[in-house]
Formats: structure tokens, sequence, C-alpha cells
């Protein structure tokens, strides 16, 4: 049997896992990642990461090939030497304040295609003191892959994050990366997913193996994995620290609405375009239970506690830019409330409540300003990853949308990344067959719409403004 590794690296936690094309999952090994201060800036702790991932190979033995996905936007940069020019800024790092205002969006959008969020690559790059001796950009799986194996490349997917890319063409804008005053030298050659990546480096695991890239931006390999039947018209939302909640297409969406609306056109796997929204996502619940001193096994009680809450009490805008660096999160939410002149949720299961109707809102306003902008008509929504196990979150969501939610596979990330490396080892078909493979072998739920209370989704909605308020 053909043996994969995915190497899935999340804002909270990473994983090697392994399986074969029955996509029968095993992790070897999972790890705890999140932002580490030094020198009042938030870094990742990317050599930490690399000993963890060597570990997890180690572990996992003998691969056929392994693949590599993380987080999208953040880089290192290497010397002339090949050496890194201190650790990756984390995306929540607040040295890029202000720094979007700068540059005109016309001048971006028509080219990448990109939503303006203020952590995009091309924002960092701004920003970034060390530009002067760099030889090298490599996102966060490109470093990892240069270091597993010695070889440099951009892969497509992920590159399509840093606002730099041509999103037509599927190449590094020459045009926007001179009128921006960037060096040009540092961004390495494109790689698409489902080419080689270079070999594990002799003597790194005690075996060697290829790398493949896949779709190594985290969204687009959970995209690859959405279940979706074929000829369905679906929207999808990657759930998880971030929603990601739009939908597939065929070509990028770059007019002007798109722009105001804040729509990205993120490159897919196959010539794909990921049109969406980034909604806050659960980040807002898990900086909540940390400030609590809880954690993931407390959340079953406290779920059950938020769904017993009185609906609509309050809502909140999931993706005020205030959420976005990590500290207070009742603190930040209960000042929202306040200045909206709502009740201000008193315990953790108020705040709960909040937070995913709120979320559940985010969701409804992507996904239908994804039909409006795009013309394309959906009627279902398929929920992949973690999100995909709070069941309180797909029922608020399908009653949102109004529309049917399929939930799962919670592994999604990871199905994408093994099922492009099952691709290229030629032991699954096409793109569809990767999803109907993932539709028959993984759990999926299915919630319909309650449907009774329409009206109020729309009173919420109204009271926070989301759809009016780009
Ligand atoms: C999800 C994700 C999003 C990206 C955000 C920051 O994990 O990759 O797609 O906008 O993280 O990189």
């Amino acid at each position: 049997m053909t043996r994969f590794a995915a190497v899935d690296l999340g804002a909270s936690s990473g994983r090697v896992i392994v399986s074969d094309a029955s996509l029968t999952l095993t992790e070897v090994h999972r790890f705890p990642n999140g932002p580490v201060e030094r020198g009042g800036s938030l870094h990742w702790d990317i050599r930490g990461l690399f000993g963890q991932i060597v570990d997890g190979l180690r572990r996992a033995g003998p691969v056929d090939s392994i693949g590599i996905d993380s987080w999208a936007v953040d880089y290192g940069l290497l010397d002339s030497s090949g050496d890194l020019l201190g650790d990756p800024f984390h995306y929540r790092d607040s040295r890029t304040d202000g720094v979007m205002d700068g540059v005109p969006r016309e001048l971006l959008y028509g080219v990448s295609g990109l939503q303006f969020l203020p952590f995009n690559t091309v924002y960092q790059l701004l920003a970034d003191r060390r530009l002067d001796a760099a030889s090298v950009m490599l996102l966060v799986p490109d470093l990892l892959t240069y270091w597993l194996t010695g070889s440099v490349g951009a892969e497509v997917t992920n590159a399509s994050t840093t606002g730099l890319l041509d999103v037509r063409t599927r190449t590094w804008s020459s045009s926007l990366i001179a009128e921006l005053g960037l060096p040009a030298g540092i961004f390495p050659e494109i790689r698409r997913p489902g080419t080689a990546a270079g070999v594990v480096r002799p003597g790194l695991l005690g075996w060697s193996a290829p790398v493949t890239a896949v779709a190594s931006h985290d969204t687009a390999s959970a995209v690859a994995a959405v279940p979706a039947s074929p000829g369905s018209r679906f929207a999808y939302i990657s759930c998880g620290t971030w929603s990601l909640a739009g939908v597939e297409l065929a070509s990028p969406v770059l007019s002007p609405e798109s722009l105001a609306a804040n729509f990205t056109n993120e490159a897919g796997i196959d010539g794909t375009i990921r049109y969406l929204r980034n909604v806050m996502g659960l980040w807002l619940l898990q900086e909540s239970l940390r400030v609590w001193g809880l954690t993931n096994a407390d959340l079953g009680d406290l779920l059950r506690a938020a769904s017993a809450e009185p609906a609509f009490a309050s809502v909140v805008d999931p993706d005020l830019p205030a959420f976005l660096p990590p500290g207070d999160m009742p603190a930040r939410i209960a000042a929202e409330c306040a200045r909206t002149g709502q009740p201000v949720p008193s315990t953790p299961a108020a705040f709960v409540r909040c937070i995913l109707e709120s979320l559940a809102l985010g969701h409804r306003a992507a996904i239908r300003q994804a039909v409006e902008l795009s013309g394309q008509e959906v009627e279902v929504v398929h929920l992949v990853g973690g999100g995909s196990r709070n069941a309180l979150l797909c029922q608020l969501t399908a009653d949102a949308c109004g529309l049917p939610v399929v939930a799962g596979p919670v592994e999604a990330t990871a199905l994408g990344n093994l099922l492009v490396q099952a691709r290229t080892a030629g032991v699954v078909g096409s793109s569809s067959e990767m999803r109907a493979l993932v539709a028959s072998t993984q759990r999926l739920e299915r919630f319909e719409p309650s449907g009774s209370d329409a009206a109020a989704w729309e009173e919420a909605e109204a009271r926070i403004g989301l759809l009016c308020g780009r």
C-alpha cells in the first residue's frame, strides 16, 4: 500500500497524519502551536515547529510521499547563505497596523483579486525592515519544505495569499512588485500542487521520501476535500480558527462591487478560484476559553448551556478589527455590546451564544454576497474543519443561511493534503473522485434549517449592519 504523510500546521496546533488511499487517518503526532512574544512582537517558533515535524515524520516511519500545508500569508526571509533572518512574524502582530491604508486598493485588487486584510504578505513586506539583507522570501510551508529538502520554491495556492500574484496568470506580478518598490529577486519560482518539491535530505529522518507540493494553503487543501457531489451547487465554510466562507469558481471576480465587499479570489487546485471572505471564526471562542481558563474539554458543557440561552440577546459584527489581536476577548465583546446598546452577556454561556450567533450571521452575509457577486446559486453549505464538531454552530448556520448544512469532515485540510499526494501517485483519479472518496469514507452530518425564525435573523443582521457595514 502506498502511504502518505500530511504535515498540517494550524494556528493552534500542528499534526502529522498518515494514510493510504483508503483515507483511514492515523494521527502519529500532535503538538501545540501559537504566537510567541519576542521583543514586543508576535512571532512563530518556526524552528520548534520544524523539530516537531521531524519528530512526527520519524514516528510515521517510511512513507511514499510527504505534503506540507499551513495557514497563509506568513513567511521567513533567507540571507544569501540560506540562513533564516529571524523568526517569521505572526499575522496577528501589530507591525502592519495602518500599512494597508497607504496602498490604493484598486492597484492591488485588479491584479491579485485578494481581499484586504491588514496582515496580507504584501503589507508585511512593506513593513519589513530586513529586506535589504534578504535573498529569498519563503512562505511557511515553503520554508519547512526547504529545511526538509534543500529545495526552494513558492507553492501557488499559498503564493496567491501574498497579494503579489497575478490571479489570472498565476505568476508573480512583476509590475506590482516593481510599483511597490519590493525586491523582485526574493520571490522564488512558482510550484503547482501535484509537482515535486524535492527529496528529504539524507540523514534527517533515517529514511527518505519525496516531498510533493500539495495545496499548501490550508484553506485550499480543505476546499479540495469538500465532499460535494458532482454538479451540486454548493458553498463551503472552512471553519477553524478562521471561517472561510464562499464558493468555488472557474475564474476570478475582480469587479468594483467585489472589491467593495472585500471578497477574495484565492488560487485553488486545478485552476479553481476560492471566492470567499474571511469571517473571524472560532478564534472568538478560543480566545474566550483561554481567558476563562477553560479548554476544549469544557466545550461540551458550555455548548449545552449556550443552547439553552435565549436567542439573539446580543450579537456583534464578528469581523471588527478590534477582535483580531490576542487578548481579553470577552471584555472586547462586552464593550461592543455596550457600545451598540445591547445587553452585555454576563455568563460564559451567554457569551458563547453571542459568539456563535454572530459567527452564523457572518457566514450568512459571506455566502449571500458570494452568490450575489459571482452569480453562482447555492443549494447546500458544506461546513468542514474543526467547527463541524460544533453542532450548535452548524444548526445556527443552517438557520441563518436558510440552507442545509452538511458538516464534516473535521480533518478536511489533512484529507486535501493527502488526496493531492494520492492523485499525484496515481492511486486516486480526478478532483471529483477525490471529493467522492471523502464523501464515502468520512463521517458527515446534515443540519436542516429550522425555518421558523427568518425574521429574527433579519432583525439581528440589521442590528449589526453586517451586509451594508463594509
Ligand atoms: C486559515 C488561514 C486563512 C488565512 C489565515 C491567515 O487557517 O489560512 O485562509 O486568511 O489563515 O493566514
